[in-house]
């Protein structure tokens, strides 16, 4: 076997780090295939049929927020053109099809009033899917939260566990006849780091106060929102989906080791270690210690919640260093772009032995079930040139990070599932329209998709065709 490496590369130029011609059938019959998606990330249409304004239309409205101006009131007009983009997820060939529902349209005043438009669409939704013989799993919250609610304090406000258990409850009554996989939160950690506190993402509010009040009501709502589903759905199966990355420290010196300890707990165990019952993980980072302010009587009770699998999401690795000049982290990230190591178009490592070593760490829990891959892909800076878009740095990056899976698979890690991110190229928050993850390209223009090599490739390998890694 041919090995690669991949160093000094400009992004697009990535190639397959092995030549080794991966299939479908090495990851079992019963392995699930799909793609995942996001509501306010394709579906436009933000004032049809009683639809109210997220957080992210208010904060794309202001200046400077997100790249280029960009905004997602049309993004893929994907609520006008499901049907057609649900075909194109059966040429695909996936299986399954991960979307979320804006809660805003459901539920306009954030709770009480049930927009019956808004429930109407997703019922269409979900029915096209079932007719395409595609499994629909939905994420009941991925970032775009009634700017209603925000205005009576969000995230950092604890009724919203209260808020969000009406609105799982609502959703589980409207569609649970006929969707068996739900998750409950998309990445609950970009929520509490970017949204309330760097202020890089909607709402934009930023403060290092804001952190622990809001990762501890994510951190119930997580709970509550899996025992709604599973009280309302007891046949359902029901997940949660997190972002994590291998850590690893700059050096080996004691410092870089605690920093990489710290940087771990936030970014992979914050969420997952409450639910299973352990608590929040002060042990590497005592600073976590102080959200005991937030904290009331049996709420660690409350935090438990046995999933059934855990939504796993990963992009990338990070390597970091201790800083004196990042107070309460006391850390700092060592850019990829710095390391001579290749880069997608955001600059984010590939990094597949990262995929494995994070597998195979979450598999460590004892109470983890089952583990699936919700998200993982890469933005390349792609160009549609005579009808064809030749992303041979995406295929090479699903190449090896699904070879990765499969390593971890063998090894005994109990991985059921796998979901590339993305359909559609579509709008990548802060970054606006810059980045594109699609397995399919849309020119925003026209509306026009065309299916890119790597979707061409995937489809292929779905088919069951040994997938050969492009060589040149
Ligand atoms: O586009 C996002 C998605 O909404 C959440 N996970 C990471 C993706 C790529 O940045």
């Amino acid at each position: 076997m041919e090995t690669v490496i991949n160093h000094h590369i400009k992004e697009s130029d990535y190639r397959p780090t092995t030549t080794s011609p991966l299939s479908r059938g090495d990851f079992g019959s019963d392995f699930k295939w799909g793609v995942a998606t996001a509501a306010y990330q394709i579906e436009g249409a933000v004032y049809e049929d009683g639809r109210s304004d997220c957080v992210w239309d208010v904060f794309a409205r202001k200046k400077g927020k997100i790249r280029n101006g960009d905004h997602a009131r049309h993004a893929c007009d994907f609520y006008n053109k499901y049907e057609q983009d649900l075909e194109l997820v059966k040429e695909l060939g996936f299986e399954q099809f991960r979307f979320s529902l804006s809660w805003s349209r459901i539920l306009p005043d954030g709770h009480g009033r049930v927009n019956q438009a808004g429930v109407d669409y997703y019922n269409r939704l979900i029915d096209k899917c079932i007719a395409l013989d595609i499994e629909p799993w939905i994420t009941l919250y991925h970032w775009d939260l009634p700017q209603i609610l925000e205005r009576a304090g969000g995230w950092k406000n604890r009724r919203i566990v209260e808020w969000f258990a009406e609105y799982a409850a609502v959703c589980a009554n409207a569609f649970g006849d006929r969707v068996q996989h739900w998750i409950v939160l998309n990445e609950p950690m970009a929520v509490a780091g970017l949204g309330y506190t760097t202020g890089e993402h909607a709402p934009g509010n930023k403060g290092i106060h804001n952190f622990l009040p809001v990762v501890h009501h994510l951190a119930l709502s997580q709970a509550e929102g899996g025992r709604v589903l599973r009280q309302l759905l007891p046949n359902a199966r029901i997940g949660n989906a997190i972002s994590c990355s291998q850590v690893i420290p700059n050096s080996q010196s004691a410092a870089d080791i605690r920093a990489a300890r710290r940087a771990d707990a936030l970014m992979n165990r914050l969420f997952i270690e409450p639910a299973l019952g352990l608590g929040y993980p002060k042990d590497a980072f005592p600073f976590l210690s102080n959200i005991k302010r937030f904290m009331r009587e049996g709420d660690r009770e409350k935090l438990k919640f046995d999933f059934d699998f855990w939504g796993l999401q990963n992009y990338f690795s990070v390597v970091v260093q201790h800083s004196y000049l990042a107070p309460v982290m006391w850390l700092k990230e060592v850019p990829a772009t710095l390391r001579n190591v290749p880069t997608t178009g955001l600059g984010w490592e590939i990094s597949p032995s990262g995929m494995y070593e994070i597998l195979k760490q979450f598999q460590q829990y004892k109470g983890v079930r089952e583990l699936v891959i919700t998200e993982n892909g890469a933005a390349f800076k792609d160009k549609l040139k005579d009808g064809n878009v030749e992303d041979h740095g995406r295929q090479a990056y699903y190449h090896d990070y699904l070879d990765a899976v499969l390593k971890a698979k063998n090894d005994g890690v109990n991985i059921t599932g796998y979901f590339a991110w993305t359909l559609l190229d579509n709008f990548e928050w802060a970054h606006g329209y810059s980045a594109r993850f699609g397995l399919v390209y849309v020119d925003f223009k026209t509306q026009e998709r065309t299916v890119k090599e790597s979707g061409k490739w995937f489809a292929g390998f779905l088919k069951n065709q040994k997938w050969e890694p492009v060589s040149n």
